[in-house]
């Protein structure tokens, strides 16, 4: 119960990564905001952040889920007064809405590059923006914990735009971090490395040569699942990583360590 009573806010919490994020916090006892995107969680996604919301209260924990788009700002500041409002100020927040529409370099459009900044690194900014003034304005000593990737040290023919905000993300993250330590805000960043959700399911099942290429890579064997990123990201909010500021923390099998 390491976060018993505490405000988090995680971003695109409403499935994969975010959602194993959200019930981990959850489960210890934290007030979980779980953002997500109404028109990426439509069709088959539709109930999802209320799936992880019941989830999350099944276990004996209080969460709520918060449609906005993180890369609009006026959503982004409504989001954060009625969370602030609703449980008080966010004590820690998770970055972690990204969206990754394959596309091979050449057949790449100004409008997905647009799209993918947006939603990765203009979404990064304005959450940590709005948060960060907030946990000055309190004097809390929170946590900002941003999901980068793999992708932002080892680029891919069909992820062009998608490694490039990571790689910015990285980059954000060790300014933001040098920005706000003084105010006792630590800044990180966790790297996955190839985790099976919805982000990649189907262009695995198009590209199975790419699939069965990453295992080859990945010393212990096998694709990575959420739950394998929760606790990195629990521990970077814990007490026990007071110190640990501007960090930027692979969390890929080995898929990086090695040629
Ligand atoms: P996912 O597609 O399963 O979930 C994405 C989440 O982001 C959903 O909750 C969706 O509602 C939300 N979202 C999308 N656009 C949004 C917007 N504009 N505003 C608010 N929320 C929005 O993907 P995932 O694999 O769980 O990815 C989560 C994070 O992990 C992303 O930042 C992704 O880049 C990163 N990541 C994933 C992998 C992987 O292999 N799955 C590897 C490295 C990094
Ligand atoms: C990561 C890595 C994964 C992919 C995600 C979207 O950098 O390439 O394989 O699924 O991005």
């Amino acid at each position: 119960m390491r976060f018993q009573g505490k405000t988090v806010l995680v971003t695109g919490g409403s499935r994969g990564i975010g959602r194993a994020i959200s019930e981990a916090f959850g489960r210890e006892g934290a007030q979980v905001i779980i953002n997500y995107s109404p028109e990426a969680d439509a069709g088959v996604y539709r109930n999802a952040a209320e799936e992880a919301v019941k989830a999350i209260v099944a276990a004996g924990g209080e969460a709520l889920a918060y449609p906005a788009n993180v890369a609009e700002p006026s959503e982004v500041g409504a989001m954060i007064e009625d969370a602030t409002a609703r449980y008080g100020p966010v004590e820690i927040l998770v970055n972690n809405a990204g969206i990754c529409p394959f596309s091979d370099f050449l057949d790449l459009t100004p409008e997905l590059w647009n799209q993918v900044f947006a939603v990765n690194l203009r979404g990064t900014f304005l959450c940590s923006q709005a948060v960060a003034r907030i946990m000055i304005e309190r004097k809390i000593q929170g946590r900002i914990i941003c999901i980068s990737s793999i992708g932002a040290v080892a680029g891919t023919a069909f992820q062009s735009h998608y490694c490039a905000t990571k790689a910015g993300i990285n980059l954000f993250v060790k300014s933001i971090a040098t920005a706000l330590g003084p105010s006792g805000i630590t800044v990180n960043a966790v790297m996955p490395g190839a985790i099976l959700t919805d982000i990649n399911r189907q262009f695995f099942k198009e590209n199975p040569e790419v699939e069965r290429d990453y295992l080859r890579k990945i010393p212990v064997g096998r694709l990575g699942v959420p739950h394998d990123i929760a606790g990195p990201v629990l521990f970077l909010a814990s007490e026990e990583a007071g110190y640990i500021n501007g960090a930027t923390l692979l969390v890929d099998g080995g898929f990086a360590a090695h040629l």
